[in-house]
C-alpha cells in the first residue's frame, strides 16, 4: 500500500518500520515533506512502538532564583542588567518558602535556573540547595543548565568536575535541558555569542552523565535558524547520546518574540512545531521521551502533538517562575494547570495520563 504520496517519505518510512536509524538528509527531507499527515503517522507508529497511548506529566514548580544575566541573548525576555529596574535575586529562604507551598500541592520536582549573575558566589548555590534539601529532602531538584555549569567553571575557577560534584554534594539531583538553543554556528553566535558554543554544552552533558545524573536537552526553534540547523542539532544530541547515554527527554521549544530583541520575527506556526516534534521523534531515536512543553504550545496544540512523536506534556508549573511567564502563550501569561486539568487534557486527546517523577518513575497518587 502506497504510505505517502511523497516518495522520500516512503523509503524513510520502510527504514523506521526496520528500526533502522535515519541520516542528515534524510532529516531535511522529513521537514521538507508536504504530507504533515504521513510524517506524524510515522512518528505515532515510532512513539507507540515505544510508549504505547502511555503519556507522562508530572506535578512540578519552577524556581528563578535570579533575572540578573550577563549573557544578552538575543531571543531571552527574561533577563535584566544589575542596576535595571525590575532586576531580582531571591534569598534562600524566598527559595525555601516558594518550595514548601510546592510541596503542599505535590510537587515532586523543583526546577531550578536563573541568570549568569556576576554578583553571586557559588555558594549561594550550593546553600539553595542543600538548605532546600534539609527541609524537603523527597523534592527532587533539577538545577542548572550547561550554560550556568560553564559559567561556574569559568567564573570561580574551578573545574567541571570541581562544579558539578559540589553542587552533586550539595544536592542537585538533575539537570533540565535549556541553554542548548541551536548548536550551529554561524546561527549560535549571531542569538548568543556570550555563553558558551554547542560543543561545550555537549561536553557538559556528558560530563553530568559521567557523574551519575540524568539531564535533558532542548532545541529552541522558530527565530532566524536553517532547517539544516536543525537537523545538525538532533545529529549531535544522538551522537552525544550515543556516547554518555544520560539524557532522558528532548524538548523542542517554540520561539516567543514578544518583549525580546527579536521580537520583529514571527515565531513558528503550530505546523512547524508539529513537524519538529515528529522530526525529532524520529531522528533523536536514543532519547526516550520526547515532551511537547504545553506552555509554549498552548493546549491544542499540544494535544494534536501527543499524535505526532510526543509522549509527555511537563508538569503543572504552579504559577511558575517569571522566566516560564516571559515566554508563555497562554493568555495573560498563564501557566498553571491543575494536575485534574492535565489529566483532562492528555485523556481527551486519546492518550492514558500517566505522573512520573523527574526521572521516569511512577508515581502512584488518588487523583485530586
Ligand atoms: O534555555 C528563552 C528558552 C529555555 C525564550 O528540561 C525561550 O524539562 C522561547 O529549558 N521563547 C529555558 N523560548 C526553558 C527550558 C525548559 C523548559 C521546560 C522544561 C525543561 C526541562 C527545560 O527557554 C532557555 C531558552 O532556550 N527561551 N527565551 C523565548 N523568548
Amino acid at each position: 500500500m502506497q504510505f505517502s504520496f511523497d516518495t522520500k517519505l516512503n523509503f524513510i518510512a520502510k527504514k523506521v518500520e526496520a528500526g533502522e536509524r535515519l541520516n542528515f538528509d534524510e532529516g531535511v527531507a522529513l521537514y521538507r515533506t508536504d504530507d504533515l499527515n504521513a510524517l506524524g503517522k510515522l512518528a505515532d507508529f515510532v512513539r507507540r512502538r515505544k510508549h504505547g497511548r502511555t503519556t507522562y506529566f508530572n506535578v512540578n514548580r519552577h524556581f528563578n532564583h535570579t533575572n540578573i544575566c550577563v549573557a544578552d541573548c538575543k531571543f531571552c525576555g527574561f533577563y535584566k542588567r544589575a542596576r535595571q529596574e525590575g532586576a531580582y535575586t531571591h534569598s534562600i529562604e524566598e527559595g525555601i518558602e516558594i518550595a514548601r507551598n510546592a510541596v503542599k500541592e505535590g510537587a515532586t520536582e523543583l526546577h531550578i535556573v536563573g541568570g549568569l549573575n556576576t554578583k553571586l558566589p557559588f555558594e549561594y548555590y550550593t546553600d539553595l540547595f542543600s538548605s532546600l534539601k534539609r527541609e524537603f529532602p523527597a523534592l527532587h531538584l533539577k538545577a542548572l543548565t550547561m550554560v550556568e555549569l560553564d559559567f561556574f567553571a569559568r567564573f570561580y575557577k574551578m573545574s567541571d568536575e570541581e562544579v558539578i560534584q559540589k553542587l552533586k554534594a550539595a544536592g542537585m539531583d538533575s539537570c533540565p535541558g535549556g541553554g542548548a538553543e541551536i548548536f550551529a554556528e554561524p546561527t549560535r553566535s549571531r542569538i548568543c555569542d556570550h555563553k558558551c558554543d554547542g560543543a561545550r554544552w555537549l561536553e557538559l552533558s556528558g560530563k553530568v552523565h559521567k557523574a551519575g545524573l540524568k539531564t535533558n536537552a532542548t532545541m529552541l526553534y522558530g527565530h532566524i535558524e536553517t532547517t539544516e540547523d536543525r537537523v545538525d542539532h538532533f545529529v549531535k544530541l544522538r551522537e552525544q547520546q550515543d556516547k554518555t547515554g544520560g539524557f532522558q527527554c528532548f524538548i523542542p521549544l517554540a520561539f516567543y518574540p514578544n518583549g525580546t530583541a527579536l521580537s520583529s520575527l514571527p515565531g513558528p506556526d503550530a505546523i512547524d512545531s508539529l513537524k519538529t516534534i515528529a522530526v525529532s521523534r524520529l531522528m533523536i531515536d536514543n532519547f526516550d521521551h520526547i515532551k511537547a512543553y504545553w506552555v509554549m504550545l498552548g493546549k491544542a496544540t499540544t494535544q494534536t502533538a501527543l499524535h505526532f512523536g510526543a509522549n509527555d506534556v511537563d508538569g503543572t508549573i504552579t504559577d511558575g517562575g517569571e522566566l516560564t511567564h516571559s515566554y508563555s502563550v497562554e493568555e495573560g501569561g498563564e501557566q498553571k494547570m491543575t494536575r485534574a486539568e492535565l489529566i483532562a487534557m492528555i485523556e481527551n486527546a486519546g492518550f492514558e495520563a500517566v505522573e512520573r517523577d523527574t526521572v521516569y518513575n511512577r508515581v502512584e497518587k488518588v487523583a485530586a
